[in-house]
């Protein structure tokens, strides 16, 4: 993989990056009427599965305490994460990623045994009776808390992505894995329940002089990050439930931090001490990680929000069409997000970005989360470049492939989230190319 070149410049937030993608004029269609999807031969006579008792009709199924926590389906097996030795050195699997089947996922939820993981030092396993968590540095009363003191807090629940900025960074070169969950499987959504930072603080008042928070987790990477104070204050949270249960272990059981649409990487996992402080510790050494080298020459160093992004995730590889007959009308879905805010528009192509019809917004449409979209198509039988491309509630554009990298140039790994174009051949199959002006 590419590396990025670290240069120590403070550039706050590209807008330069922002505005070359503002959208001038948009083209919107109208979405395709409603029509019936389902198959029309649905009464077969002679269909052994209808006309003769199955197993599970004539026999007792399971006694009730034999799955006190509930499991899938055993025909469920191959929806699972996969990982990949890409982010692994030397295929090592404690410093490594695994993704989600995000062509497996209904809705928004990311199920909790399928959330994408990354870790630098493998999955730590925290008794909670051990766990503390320290918050000291410029605050007027420096405090250490239980689990049980932590929970305490006024609790609140929110739907937000967590995104790798690395996600489908390999893809930079060209396409690499014909695959939606090697492309984009490092990314997940999820209902997160703790208590904001702010609140904590509110109780034991953050001195004027601080202006960064350094986040440390307890497991063998301690994965420091440190934050501005104004996202921390904006709507940073300390969460200690996942989906309506307690965190997973390789989500950071028992409490991880969740800064809101920025780069997973600052999710800090296994949390254990939150120092405030007038600069971030890095500023010590000469260079940081996680810059942005733009090709001005120039390194984005602070580069947090996740810019507007979307995929199709139906059709897409592992979900080809090659069972469709010319005239089925068939639901294209897809993701689409955006850690600057809320989800506007989704447009589909089906020429590789000619033109472009607008799709439909399904279900739950929330700032800093997945939004599911749709669009109800006739198959033509005809070979296809599909793509979609968001916009966000701030005008971002999702950018061709050309234009992101007109911007970042050559060297740019993090934070890809220029359109991703499906191949759909004329039988069907789906492969995955990058279409370039
Ligand atoms: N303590 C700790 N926190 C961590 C990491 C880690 O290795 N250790 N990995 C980070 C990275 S790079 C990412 S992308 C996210 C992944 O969160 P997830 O595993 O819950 O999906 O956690 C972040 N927080
Ligand atoms: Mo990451």
């Amino acid at each position: 993989m590419t590396k990025i070149t670290e240069k120590n410049e403070n550039t706050l937030q590209s807008n330069s990056r922002r505005d070359f993608f503002k959208k001038s004029a948009y083209s919107v269609s109208a979405i395709a009427a409603a029509s019936v999807l389902a198959p029309v031969n649905m009464l077969a006579g002679d269909d052994e599965n209808i006309m003769h008792h199955t197993k599970w009709g004539t026999t007792l199924g399971d006694e009730l305490n034999k799955n006190p926590y509930g499991i899938p389906s055993l025909y469920e097996h191959t929806v699972v994460r996969r990982t990949s030795d890409l982010l692994s050195s030397g295929g090592d699997m404690h410093a490594a990623v695994s993704m989600s089947p995000l062509h497996e996922l209904e809705g928004i939820i990311t199920p909790n045994g399928l959330h994408f993981t990354r870790t630098h030092n493998g999955v730590a396993h925290i008794d909670p009776n051990k766990f503390r968590l320290m918050i000291h540095g410029l605050v007027d009363k420096p405090l250490v808390l239980t689990l049980d003191e932590l929970k305490k807090y006024p609790s609140e629940s929110r739907i937000m992505f967590l995104e790798c900025p690395a996600n489908g960074a390999a893809e930079w070169k060209g396409p690499q894995f014909n695959s939606l969950q090697f492309v984009k499987g490092m990314m997940s959504n999820a209902e997160w329940t703790g208590v904001r930072v702010k609140t904590i603080l509110d109780q034991i008042g953050l001195k004027p002089t601080a202006k960064w928070m350094l986040a440390e987790g307890s497991d063998g990477s301690e994965m420091g990050r440190s934050i501005p104070v104004e996202k921390i204050l904006d709507d940073a949270m300390i969460v200690w439930a996942q989906n309506g249960e307690a965190l997973r272990p390789e989500q950071g059981y028992p409490v991880r931090l969740i800064l809101p649409g920025w780069e997973a990487n600052m999710a800090v996992k296994w949390l254990k001490r939150l120092e405030f402080s007038d600069k971030p510790w890095y500023a010590k050494e000469e260079t940081s990680k996680y810059t942005v080298l733009t090709k001005s020459g120039k390194a984005i160093q602070h580069f947090y929000p996740l810019e507007v992004n979307s995929i199709v995730t139906s059709p897409c590889p592992e979900k080809p069409w090659t069972d469709l007959k010319k005239g089925d009308i068939v639901e294209i879905e897809g993701i689409a997000w955006s850690g600057h805010g809320i989800i506007k528009y989704v447009d589909i192509t089906f020429d590789g970005g000619k033109n472009w019809v607008e799709a439909n917004l399904k279900g739950l449409v929330l700032p800093k989360s997945w939004t599911r979209f749709s669009y109800i198509y006739k198959y033509e039988g005809k070979p296809l470049l599909l793509a979609s491309r968001a916009v966000d509630d701030s005008e971002n554009v999702q950018p061709t492939v050309d234009e992101e990298k007109s911007v970042i140039g050559v060297e740019g790994v993090y934070h890809r989230n220029s359109i991703c174009t499906w191949e759909v051949k004329a039988n069907g199959e789906v492969n995955n190319v990058q279409v370039r002006s």
